[in-house]
């Protein structure tokens, strides 16, 4: 389907794709097997300038938007997923401070992100909080002119490898989800280490794990916004990359659809290629059907968060949904088109099964994604 991208939109979709097939197709199945961090992909994605996607041109971006990103991410999920995440990761982790740094937070950062020299990470979850963020116990306590940070974080993509940590943490703990606050930490800061990697079902080119911060100080001036913004700077955050998950599920989907679509044409029985069998064509439309759908509806929330628009939290928990449950749907169908080979290690559609189940877990589970989209209903039919 002609999606009306622009130039510059589709030369963007033909960098990413390009480097995939010559980068990533290739490392997926070791990376995987090795759970390897994904270093030398994440040079060429940074020699290409794709890490500044999104920043403003003044801070050393490209000055794109969200569906540019979405793009991006798409084609490397077609690829690999945990290669997709180890990227898309780091653009959760810039939005706190492209969306509430102050200008000279954003002239000290961004340009570094932007250039790929430094990776970043969000650190929300906690072994206490997870669907409910305001759990958090980490806490940070001004003393003078400095936080003094401590607590676990837990399951934190790009742990240790990144170089810039944006976290929340409870500055108040009296008052709840008003009471946290979000900071931005430094790798090397002393009292701050980094606890177990966790060895995952997928994804598992991205590293996850702990923070530890054992009365880690940072400079008064390393908070985003102001105390008690910390929930807010969290759901905004989240808010504006839940699409990129969504993006993440359809790039996922497509790709193991293209290996269903190419083993069916190949495979024979009773006499012809499996492809010609209604039973397996019907599975094979119903895939392009749902994978089309969940395109179209993750670039029309891009274009919408592109646009300025201030409410997305429905549109981008609604395109988070739709595009992850429909990628756990696709590529478990695409190992059932497959059969036993699919099942095996031999053919990539395993992996990236095992790859999308994650995306119904996190950045909010779809769950907790069906609770945000309730609340604004909810809003929305007070106001009628
Ligand atoms: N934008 C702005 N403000 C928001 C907001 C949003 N998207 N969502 C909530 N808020 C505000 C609320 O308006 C409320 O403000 P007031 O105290 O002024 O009324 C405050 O934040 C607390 O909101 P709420 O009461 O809805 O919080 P809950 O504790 O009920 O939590 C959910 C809401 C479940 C939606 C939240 O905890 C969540 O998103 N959990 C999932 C977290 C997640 O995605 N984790 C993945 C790990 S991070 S990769």
């Amino acid at each position: 389907m002609d999606y009306f991208l622009t130039e510059d939109q589709v030369m963007i979709k033909e960098l990413v794709r390009q480097i995939a097939e010559e980068k990533v197709v290739p490392a997926r199945e070791e990376l995987d097997e090795k759970e390897e961090f994904p270093w030398g992909i994440m040079e060429v994605i940074a020699q290409s300038d794709l890490f500044g996607l999104f920043v403003p041109e003044e801070f050393g971006g490209l000055g794109r938007g969200s569906l540019e990103l979405c793009i991006a991410v798409e084609e490397l999920s077609r690829a690999c997923l945990g290669v997709a995440t180890t990227y898309a990761a780091s653009a959760l982790g810039t939005y706190p401070i492209l969306l509430f740094g102050t200008d000279e937070q954003k002239k000290k950062y961004l340009p570094d992100i932007a250039a790929g020299k430094r990776l970043v990470a969000f650190g929300l979850t906690e072994a206490n909080a997870g669907s409910d963020a305001a759990g958090i116990q980490t806490t940070a306590q001004l003393d003078g002119n400095e936080y003094v940070i401590n607590g676990t974080k837990q399951w934190i993509t790009n742990g240790g490898e990144a170089e810039i940590y944006t976290i929340i943490a409870m500055t108040d703990k009296t008052k709840g989800a008003r009471g946290a606050s979000a900071f931005i930490v430094e790798k090397d800061t002393p009292g701050f280490s980094f606890g177990k990697k966790e060895k995952k079902m997928g994804i598992r080119a991205s590293t996850t794990r702990e923070l530890v911060f054992d009365n880690c100080r940072i400079p008064k001036e390393n908070i985003l916004a102001r105390p008690g913004y910390g929930f807010i700077i969290a759901m905004k955050t989240l808010d504006n990359s839940r699409t990129g998950v969504g993006a993440q599920g359809v790039g996922v989907a497509q790709g193991a659809f293209e290996e269903a679509v190419k083993f069916a044409r190949q495979r024979i029985q009773f006499g012809h290629p499996i492809i010609s069998f209604q039973a397996v064509q019907h599975m094979l439309s119903d895939m392009a059907i749902e994978i089309e759908a969940a395109r179209a509806l993750v670039y029309a929330v891009a274009r919408y968060i592109d646009s300025g628009a201030k409410e997305i939290s429905k549109d981008s928990a609604i395109a988070k949904v739709f595009a992850t449950d429909m990628a756990m749907r696709v590529t478990t169908n695409a190992v059932q088109v497959m059969g036993g080979s699919g099942y095996m290690r031999e053919y990539p559609v395993e992996k990236m099964m095992r790859d999308a189940k994650i995306l119904q877990i996190y950045e909010g589970t779809n769950q907790i994604q069906r609770n945000v989209i309730g609340q604004v209903l909810i809003k929305e039919a007070a106001k009628r």
